[in-house]
């Protein structure tokens, strides 16, 4: 175990917080939503980080960003890493603590003189959230080969633009071939985003698995009429519709582990005194078990077909994402179970219930997540917390695991 060598803390935690002003809007919302002026902004901030951390920085063609420590080695490199995207109002601490502890552990290692057996990268991967352009974690499923490099960049966004042309504009459009690096091992910190430690009293979670995603486009289409004039029983309501989707999902999900969110819907002409014509919706289903998530699937399929007979709308199901539940890698699980009591903090093996670049990653290379608690478990929001020790400590771990890894000769082949 490392006895001297710790990241400093209070360069983590100062970073952090600045990059967490990073995007802020005259009411104080933080949002950074991927290939925008405000992510410009904080790759920016990130690369200037890196470069003074004496990393050399690259930036592929899906805008992936890599800060590289080179060594010369016949082992692949280390990489660490997350995301510095953000959700809308979000907090400051979902994918940014997963890049930024890799870099005080890079910085760590520097400067206590380590002379690493690899490579060791951070990275920072395009769109993790997906809120702007679907699917979700796209930057790192483009680079784990899930998703050919052009298709990526063609995608039109939920604004109308198209990631490649942003991704230009904000000048991350880089040249390097998404997977041209293959790393011996993937390790991801973040923040647990759920309740589970927070609730147990344990400090670390070594995430074993992580649960399946499925998200679609409804969109349901009626007829527009009066509000006042048009008896109900005539009425061809596409938000009537739209509302017993939702309904009808909590139902689904009610007895199951999986769970179900709509969380975005738009009503045409979305007039106070019209009937809707249009309902636009998403629905995100997750599942830790890839059968009942294909179940859920069906049983939606089922439900909108039988909405059309009832109530006479149209409706048209377009698929946004889908990835399979994902078992992490059992050793470092492990590595990172025996760190943090090395330590003396008390960790537990768990899944995730949130999407994460490592999910990618997992399919190119031995890859695993450290989770620090979420205050009340929340996320996706600006009330997002995780106390300073949990951050620190879970850096440790990281620290400790990358040492670990390097020790054991990890993929020497
Ligand atoms: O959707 C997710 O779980 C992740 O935050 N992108
Ligand atoms: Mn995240
Ligand atoms: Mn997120």
């Amino acid at each position: 175990m490392s006895q001297t060598i710790t990241p400093d803390r209070a360069i983590l935690l100062s970073r952090l917080r600045e990059l967490g002003d990073v995007g802020r809007d005259t009411e104080g919302a933080l949002t950074r939503l991927a290939a925008s002026d405000s992510d410009k902004q904080g790759r920016d901030r990130l690369v200037a980080w890196l470069r003074q951390a004496g990393l050399e920085v690259r930036i592929d063609r899906i805008g992936n960003v890599f800060g590289l420590w080179q060594v010369a080695s016949t082992i692949p490199p280390l990489m660490m890493g997350s995301h510095i995207d953000t959700v809308i109002n979000a907090g400051i601490y979902d994918g940014c603590y997963g890049v930024l502890s890799a870099l005080s552990v890079i910085e760590a290692m520097r400067a206590a003189g380590v002379t690493p057996d690899r490579s060791v990268i951070v990275a920072a991967f395009t769109n993790e959230e997906g809120v702007r352009y679907a699917p979700d974690m796209m930057g790192s499923l483009v680079y784990a080969g899930g998703l050919d490099t052009g298709e990526a960049l063609a995608t039109v966004g939920l604004d109308g633009t198209v990631l490649g042309d942003e991704l230009k504009r904000i000048g991350y459009a880089g040249d390097m071939e998404p997977g041209a690096i293959v790393p011996s091992a993937f390790i991801e910190a973040h923040v647990e985003q759920g309740p589970v430690l927070e609730a147990e009293g344990r400090l670390m979670g070594a995430v074993a698995d992580l649960q399946g995603i499925s998200w679609q486009k409804i969109t349901v289409h009626g007829v527009a009429n009066h509000a006042g004039t048009t008896p109900t029983r005539l009425r061809t309501d596409a938000g009537l519709a739209a509302a017993k989707v939702v309904t009808f999902l909590r139902r689904l999900v009610d007895n199951s582990d999986g769970v179900a969110t709509v969380g975005t819907m738009k009503f045409y002409p979305n007039a106070i005194n019209v009937i809707p014509d249009k309902a636009e919706f998403t629905v995100d289903l997750r599942d830790p078990d890839e059968a009942s998530l294909q179940a859920a699937e069906t049983a939606l399929a089922a439900y909108l077909q039988a909405l059309e007979q009832s109530d006479g709308v149209r409706i048209e199901a377009e698929r946004l994402a889908r990835f399979e539940p994902v078992v992490f890698d059992d050793k470092i699980v492990g590595m990172i179970e025996q760190a943090a009591r090395a330590r003396g903090l008390s960790c537990r093996r768990m899944t995730s219930g949130a999407g994460h670049d490592a999910q990618m990653m997992a399919r190119l290379c031995p890859t695993a997540m450290i989770f620090v608690p979420s205050r009340d478990g929340i996320s996706h929001n600006p009330l997002e917390h995780t106390d300073d020790a949990s951050l620190i400590a879970g850096a440790q771990v990281l620290l400790d695991v990358a040492l670990g890894i390097m020790a054991g000769g990890w993929g020497k082949g």
